[in-house]
């Protein structure tokens, strides 16, 4: 008789770089719940096309967890709560509760990364195919988005009140770029405290560190913080 756990499954896999603030915020789940995962760092030009296998879209991170195959971050985290749960749930059970985290996590995608990320990919283009309207858009898009989360920050620790969820997994990425992308300005206090508490929490200084050896990849130029 074989012990049934003669053949453990594999771990779950995610395709992902330490840089990419998209990749940062399913690495903060999984640091946050300590779950056991392979890390396949995209790097090379064969790690690039097994992504394009599994994605057409190439876009990262990607979860492989057996025959299934997971886009998204946010979906990836839901994927790892209902398939890997841990001590920390980071999409609470209470539905109305949970409905909050996600309109949360819409809202640091969305109004934070996406405007962050039009400016840096922006700076990438070749001179003579830069979007200066865009990323002027961009810039005002960041500065509502603060001057909103400074007001929904007022006395609260965390994005969706006292405990750490799934909006904050995008929110320590995304502010942490974007302060480096748009400065956060001393208008925003109670964002400034809330981002120097996320690179405080543990899962994301340790995703931080990871990341510190590629910080020459920041087109924009790296502040000498953080
Ligand atoms: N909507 C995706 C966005 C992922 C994303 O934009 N990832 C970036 C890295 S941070 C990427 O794949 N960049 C490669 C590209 O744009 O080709 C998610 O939530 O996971």
């Amino acid at each position: 008789m074989v012990p049934a756990d003669a053949f453990p499954a594999p771990l779950p896999r995610l395709h992902a770089h330490p840089f990419s603030s998209y990749c940062q915020k399913v690495l903060v789940a999984l640091y946050e719940n300590h779950t056991p995962f392979e890390f396949r760092l995209l790097e090379t030009e064969q790690s690039l096309r097994e992504l394009e296998t599994l994605w057409p879209m190439k876009r990262f991170p990607l979860l492989v967890d057996g025959d299934q195959v997971v886009i998204e971050a946010s979906c990836i985290i839901e994927h790892l709560q209902l398939f890997h749960p841990g001590p920390v749930e980071l999409i609470p059970a209470d539905p109305k509760a949970a409905l909050e985290v996600r309109t949360l996590d819409r809202f640091f995608d969305n109004y934070v990364s996406t405007p962050q990320q039009k400016i840096v990919f922006d700076r990438l283009r070749p001179e003579d195919s830069r979007d200066p309207h865009g990323v002027g858009e961009a810039r005002r898009m960041l500065e509502v988005s603060y001057a909103w989360l400074e007001r929904h920050m007022a006395g609260r620790e965390w994005a969706a009140g006292t405990r750490f969820t799934l909006a904050d997994c995008g929110a320590a990425p995304f502010l942490f770029y974007a302060d480096w992308t748009h400065p956060i300005g001393d208008a925003y206090p109670a964002v400034r405290a809330y981002r120097q508490r996320l690179l405080a929490r543990p899962s994301f200084s340790r995703a931080v560190d990871e990341a510190r050896p590629y910080r020459g990849y920041f087109p924009l130029g790296t502040p000498d913080r953080d």
